[in-house]
């Protein structure tokens, strides 16, 4: 049984996520009559995060939100706060690549506590509450058991043109490749999350991402009993906004890898 705070996180997204489903439609015909879709998305994104932030105040009206259209919203309460991405895996909804996600977390007192991650194209829903575990479409989740990096299929994201971490994630992907299984660029962080704690994927990778992007990810891999960290040390990821993720035991050996890459 979902919790009231469950229901209304769901039942926003699920709102938001009607609007996406449309917006993808249209802008799969836009890709056929080779029309730039740029503004589509741009529209897309905003009117997402507008129903979201309706459909939230409307329940909790005191409530402080952070989003990655409409920044930082003071609300009376400042020890809640609402952390939503629209869509996650901007690229692949403008490519019509069926690989994003609405992503909404909700913080308590700088932690958070509850977590949603839909792709409105597949139906798959991910949520989680701290200390109730993780589900994906109401089946309980569980991260991968595998403990060596030789049969991991790792997600690594894969940073766009122009990123500053072009570079190290040349140097990271080559040591992988040399010691994981495979490598996929999902191209959405926050439905990668959603697969490591479901056990599709084993370990996660990515860099230089934003609080919103990895908020409701980070509590879906912990309640699915998986870990994620900084990338190059102890700090929060959710701060320093790199992230590495697995199980207990190729958690470390994935961060010995990356640390390897960078010292090469
Ligand atoms: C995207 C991430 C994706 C990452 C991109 C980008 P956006 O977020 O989810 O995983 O590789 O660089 O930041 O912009 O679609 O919200």
């Amino acid at each position: 049984m979902a919790t009231p705070i469950m229901n209304v996180m769901i039942g926003a997204v699920r709102k938001a996520a009607r609007s996406l489903q449309r917006d993808y439609g249209e802008l799969s015909n836009l890709q056929v009559s080779q029309k730039a879709p740029g503004d589509y998305v741009t529209a897309a994104d905003k009117k997402c995060d507008k129903i979201l932030r309706e459909e939230l105040q409307k329940a909790r009206p005191d409530y402080t939100f952070l989003t990655e259209e409409s920044g930082a919203i003071k609300g009376s309460d400042p020890d809640h706060r609402f952390i939503i991405d629209p869509i996650d895996g901007t690229m692949n909804f403008m490519h019509a690549v069926p690989v994003f996600a609405i992503t909404v977390a909700l913080e308590r007192k700088n932690e958070i506590v509850a977590g949603v991650t839909y792709n409105p194209i597949s139906d798959e829903m991910f949520t989680a509450e701290k200390g109730s575990g993780a589900f994906m479409n109401n089946r309980r989740l569980r991260v991968a058991a595998r403990r060596e990096l030789h049969e991991a299929l790792v997600a690594y994201e894969i940073p766009n043109r122009g990123s500053k971490d072009l570079p190290l994630s040349r140097a990271e992907i080559g040591v992988l490749q040399a010691r994981v299984n495979g490598i996929r660029g999902m191209g959405s962080v926050a439905l990668g999350l959603g697969y490591l704690a479901a056990g599709r994927v084993d370990a996660l990778v990515c860099r230089n991402i934003q609080s919103w992007d990895i908020a409701a990810g980070v509590l879906l891999v912990r309640e699915a009993g998986g870990f994620t960290a900084d990338c190059d040390s102890e700090a929060n990821p959710l701060e320093t906004g790199n992230i590495a993720g697995g199980n207990a035991d190729l958690l470390p050996l994935l961060k010995q890898a990356l640390k390897d890459a960078r010292t090469a």
